[in-house]
Order: structure tokens, then sequence, then C-alpha cells
């Protein structure tokens, strides 16, 4: 027996018709300060001096994982009903972790949103892998927000008019593209420069939504949903993470029964298919080493020797305290 539907038919309908749901209130503030308390202390920065924010944007290394069916029970069984169930997802994919993903803005960009289409930072997720239409690694992207996010405040930028163009590339180039959506056998497939593919995508588009919303909301996105950060114009501190969900096999486009799980049922959709009994992929699946590891170790080495000297400093304040008053 299939377990009771967490999400109503119009939150279904939503997915299936814009390729993204918002679970609101899926898990409290004071949830979230327990996990981003040490934040600044992480980052080096203090928050009440913008001008020792010296990075817009940072994609941090993590700490700790937590078991997003105890933290978030509802956005976690959103994401088992929008994959088909949770035998469906790799165990893993259960854990969540601190690596936040901080919007802080600029200075020059305070009080002026870009346009979407002038945004340089489209792309859809999965650094790690070459990608197929039917990519398991990817099977949904996540986005809990550990922050209020105001419009123009630095939610994540995205594009559901472009599912059907990423789609279209993924069917047409059965061989595989980069991470970078460049296909394979092309130059720039193995040494990728720009994000110029998907650029040009969200420039030939209209409809954006920003993914703003509150403290504890969780937003749900199709993989194949092209998106970007954004101008983070109110200089609010915007905290997100992009928790991966991974399945266990590939997505299947060709179910006799009709049994679609509902991303399946987006990617169908946008290629205006009923079914894909012909199409496989023609290369074998591929991971890449992404560049961002490689910057996130250091940083970790960064977090972790701040982190150790706030402690010393707070027990040498401790000992201050409970030392006895010496009387001469
Ligand atoms: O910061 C954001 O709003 C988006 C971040 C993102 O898409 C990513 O790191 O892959
Ligand atoms: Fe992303």
């Amino acid at each position: 027996m299939s377990p009771a539907s967490v999400l109503s038919p119009e939150e279904k309908e939503h997915f299936l018709t814009h390729g993204w749901v918002k679970i609101p209130n899926a898990f409290t503030k004071e949830q979230a300060e327990s996990i981003t308390g040490n934040v600044w202390t992480r980052l080096g920065f203090d928050p009440n001096d913008k001008s020792t924010w010296t990075r817009l944007r940072t994609n941090m290394p993590h700490h700790n994982e937590f078991d997003a069916s105890q933290f978030a029970p509802r956005a976690r069984a959103a994401i088992c009903e929008l994959c088909g169930g949770e035998d469906k997802i790799t165990p893993s994919s259960k854990y969540w972790k601190d690596s936040f993903i901080v919007n802080l803005g600029s200075a020059e960009g305070e009080g002026k949103p870009a346009r979407p289409q002038d945004l340089d930072g489209w792309h859809v997720d999965g650094d790690f892998f070459v990608h197929y239409l039917d990519s398991p690694e990817q099977g949904l992207l996540v986005t809990p927000l550990y922050t209020d996010i105001m419009p123009h405040g630095g939610g994540t930028m995205i594009c559901p008019e472009a599912i059907p163009k990423v789609a279209k590339h993924l069917h047409d180039h059965p061989e595989g593209v980069s991470p970078r959506y460049t296909p394979r056998g092309e130059a720039n497939f193995k040494q990728e420069t720009n994000l110029s593919w998907f650029n040009s995508v969200a420039r030939s588009c209209d409809n954006f939504v920003e993914a703003a919303g509150n403290t504890g909301d969780v937003y749900l996105l199709h993989p194949l949903m092209l998106h970007s950060a954004s101008d983070n114009s109110r200089r609010n501190v915007r905290i997100i993470t992009n928790p991966p969900v991974s399945l266990r096999e590939p997505f299947n486009f060709n179910r006799p029964d009709g049994n679609y799980t509902l991303v399946e049922q987006v990617t169908l959709r946008a290629l205006g298919k009923d079914s894909l009994p012909d199409w496989k992929p023609t290369a074998p699946r591929e991971s890449v080493v992404p560049e961002r590891l490689k910057v996130q170790m250091k940083m970790k080495e960064d977090e972790l020797r701040r982190l150790e000297e706030l402690k010393k400093t707070q027990q040498a304040s401790t000992q201050q305290i409970s030392a006895p008053i010496e009387m001469s």
C-alpha cells in the first residue's frame, strides 16, 4: 500500500504545471537557528558591519548532518511523494547538511535588483556527473529557507518556462552533456569555461519566479529547473541549502503500466510525450570532480580555525568569571 498523500491535489497540480511547489512552515525558526547559530563565525564576517562582507555569495562546506524526516517531516514526505516513494531514493538523501549557501549582496547592488535575464549564474544542478535525460544523480532540487527572504532579498531565481528547453537538449543528446550542458564530443566537454548555454536559455525566457518566503519554507523543484543566484539588493542575510536527492535507479520514461512518478510526468509533459519507449543513453554514466570541492576543503579549514579560536576565547572568559577573587 502506498502511504497517504502529503501533497494536496492543488499542490500536485501546481508541481505538474510549473515544476515546483513550496511546502510552507516545514520547520520552525528555532530549528533554523539551532543549525545556523555559528554562521557568522564560520563566515568570518561581522553581522553588524557590512564592510566585512567581502563575498557576495558563499557556498559553504558542511560540518554536521541531520535527518530530514525528523527535522522537516512534511517536506521529507513530499520529496518522497514527488519521487515515487521512499524506496526510490538513496538512503543518504535523507540527511540534510549545514552546507549553507549565503547571499549577502554587494554595496553596488544595494537597492538595485537586477533583471532576471541579466543574471549570469543560470544553471541546472549537478556539477558532479555527466547529464542524461534519465540521470538518477539529481532526482529533485530541494531548497530549505533558513532565513526570511523578501522579494529582491536574494531568493534563488527560477525559470519554469525553461524546463522544456532543458529537457529537449537532454533528449537530443543521448550521448550525454557535461555539467554545463556541452554535448560529449564537442570542445569544452572536458574543460568547461562558462555558463553560456544556460544564460542564453534564460535570456530567451520571459517568466521567472523568485524563491522567496519565510524561514522554514521548503521549495521542491524539478531537477531540470533552470535557476540562478540572484542579487540580494536588500542585504539582509539570506541563508539556504540545496540538499541533493539522488535516486536508486534512473528515471524511467517507458513504464508499461503508465505509473510515472510526478517528476517523470513533468519531464514527459515538457517533451510533449506520453512515454519514451526508444530513448536511452548511448554512453556510460560518468562522474565529474567539481572545482567546488577543492574550494570548500580550504574553506572548511578556515572555518574550523575560527570556531576553535571562538571556543578558546569563550573558555578564557568563563575561567575569568569563575576564578576566585584574590584578597591581599
Ligand atoms: O544561491 C542561490 O540562490 C542558488 C545557489 C545554487 O543554485 C547553487 O549553489 O547551485
Ligand atoms: Fe544550483
